[in-house]
This record gives structure tokens, sequence and C-alpha cells, in this order.
């Protein structure tokens, strides 16, 4: 069994602090669990292009408030508690923060560490650091 508590997981290399976010990643590769699961914060008042090529990641928002814009037929959705959207057809699409948003992320493949994105909102495929 593996436990752990969010507060103790910021202390560490866990918290990838990105330009629009930062991310707490409380389950990685290394825990061989198939999916790696994130607690993320994206900075209120701030725009974030993503598309992962080579994820499927579904987005739990835990609080705040925010637009949700798929770019790929451009349908905008509310994002406020309660929320979830997937992203099972690894769509390209664009996250505004009206507030600070706090998300409970799960991506599948996991993630292996410290992963940010690059400049087409992607995650690589493989990295070099593999944590549990
Ligand atoms: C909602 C979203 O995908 N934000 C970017 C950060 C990502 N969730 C991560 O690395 O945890």
């Amino acid at each position: 069994m593996i436990v752990r508590n969010l507060a103790d997981a910021r202390q560490t290399d866990r918290r990838i602090v990105s330009k629009t976010w930062e991310s707490t990643r409380m389950l990685l590769k290394g825990a061989e669990m198939g999916f790696s699961f994130h607690i993320t914060t994206i900075y209120a008042g701030t725009e974030t292009e993503m598309w992962y090529k080579n994820h499927l990641e579904a987005v739990y928002c835990i609080s705040g408030r925010g637009k949700l814009k798929s770019l790929v037929d451009g349908t905008v959705y509310d994002i406020f508690p309660g929320q979830m959207y997937a992203l099972n057809e690894h769509d390209h699409h664009v996250l505004h923060a009206e507030t600070e948003l706090e998300l409970a992320c799960v991506f599948n493949p996991p993630l292996y560490g410290n992963e940010v994105h690059d400049e087409s909102g992607a995650y690589p495929e493989t990295a070099d650091v593999v944590a549990g």
C-alpha cells in the first residue's frame, strides 16, 4: 500500500512548477499503478494550451472557476467544483482559470516524474526520472 500526504509531497521534488500551473505528482510511473495521479493548481487569470499527444488525461475540479475550450470544435465548457473532463481523444484544448483552480488529474500512461509541457503543450513519451 502507498499512503502519501499532499502537504508533505509539496515539500519535495514531486512539486513541479511551470509558468501557469504547478502540479504535485502523488503517484508516478515507478508506483506501477498504470496511471499517474496529480494535484494541479492553475494560477488565476492564466490560459494554458495543452495537447497531450502521448497521454490520456482525466481532470476533476476540486475548487475554483474557469473555462475549458476545445480547440477541436470550439466548444466552451464551464469548469467549477464537481466538473470532470476527460481528454479521451488526445483533444487539443485551452484552459482559462478565472480564479485559481485546484484539479485532480490522472494520466495514462503514467508520467515519469518531472515533465513539463513542450512547446506544443505535450509531455514526452519517456523521461529520465522514474519516481514512484
Ligand atoms: C489540467 C492540466 O493538465 N494541467 C497541466 C498540468 C498537468 N495536469 C500535470 O502535469 O499535472
